[in-house]
């Protein structure tokens, strides 16, 4: 058996946690990552056979049942995976009965999951059905888009928009746009039901005044994301309160997305 902390997706855990709290979206323990590992890989460092406790998630995962995940522990901050990923992360099972999840290595402390595992996994089944390559979810506190939520409309087509036009690739990057939520109680079943109708459309939903969600098929693509939005925020909330000169205009915007080929959400312009 090999060493687990030598695994590509515990290193890759260890550097996205560590990236995010360097660009300060995760304070304290602002934050998680769910990661859908392939069995096979697993059980190059893990006797998949062991289980080292049950711990109850609260809801039924039925189209998740067997699936491994590696995800951030409750209460965990992403400043300290890095040092202690054995403490901080987790790789859970769902069990037969899709309410189970089965400890097969992490959460050293006794302690479990994310509260946000309910938005976590059901995202996961939302997108899994509209992309069968779907892996990963993400959640953060970027600083500029969570900036921008106080101060724009927290309306799908006009927050996208106004993403949309602050950097010539966004349209490029989310063409299928920003899903928006209302602020809800987060580490709830409800927050999870919303953000995963929202991930039957959209890869990015926006939680009004908290944060945000990616999902993704790679840890590089999720983060890009994330990333790019973050990026176009931060342009709006530098300019802002400033005198508007310059802006990407629709028809350009579409020539971006016919030269790239993408398919974007034409009902998110005004032409
Ligand atoms: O887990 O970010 O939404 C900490 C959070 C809750
Ligand atoms: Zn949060």
């Amino acid at each position: 058996m090999k060493d687990i902390l030598t695994s590509p997706f515990v290193e890759e855990m260890k550097k996205t946690t560590a990236n995010m709290y360097r660009l300060g979206w995760d304070e304290r323990n602002g934050g998680n990552i769910s990661y859908m590992l392939d069995e096979n890989q697993v059980k190059e460092y893990l006797d998949l056979d062991k289980v080292i406790r049950t711990i109850p998630t609260g809801f039924d995962a039925t189209d998740l049942i067997g699936k491994i995940f590696i995800v951030t522990g409750t209460g965990k901050y992403f400043k300290n995976v890095e040092s202690d990923p054995e403490t901080n992360l987790g790789i859970i099972r769902i069990a037969k009965d899709g309410t189970t999840a089965e400890l097969l290595w992490g959460y050293k402390d006794n302690s479990k999951f994310t509260s946000e595992l309910p938005a976590h996994l059901m995202s996961h089944m939302a997108r899994l059905k509209v992309d069968p390559e779907n892996r990963v979810i993400m959640h953060t506190h970027p600083t500029h888009t969570l900036a921008m939520n106080y101060v724009h409309e927290l309306d799908e087509k006009k927050l996208t928009h106004t993403l949309w036009e602050m950097c010539t690739e966004c349209i490029v990057v989310f063409p299928d746009g920003v899903g928006v939520l209302p602020w809800m109680l987060c580490g709830t079943n409800e927050i999870g039901e919303a953000t995963a109708k929202k991930m039957e459309e959209f890869r990015l939903v926006v939680w009004g005044m908290h944060g945000i969600y990616g999902a993704g098929k790679t840890m590089d693509e999720t983060f890009g994301l994330i990333e790019t939005i973050e990026k176009a925020a931060q342009i709006y909330m530098l300019t802002a309160h400033l005198p508007r000169i310059n802006t990407i205009k629709d028809e350009e915007m579409v020539e971006l997305a016919e030269f790239f080929g993408v398919n974007y959400r034409k009902d998110f312009l005004n032409i």
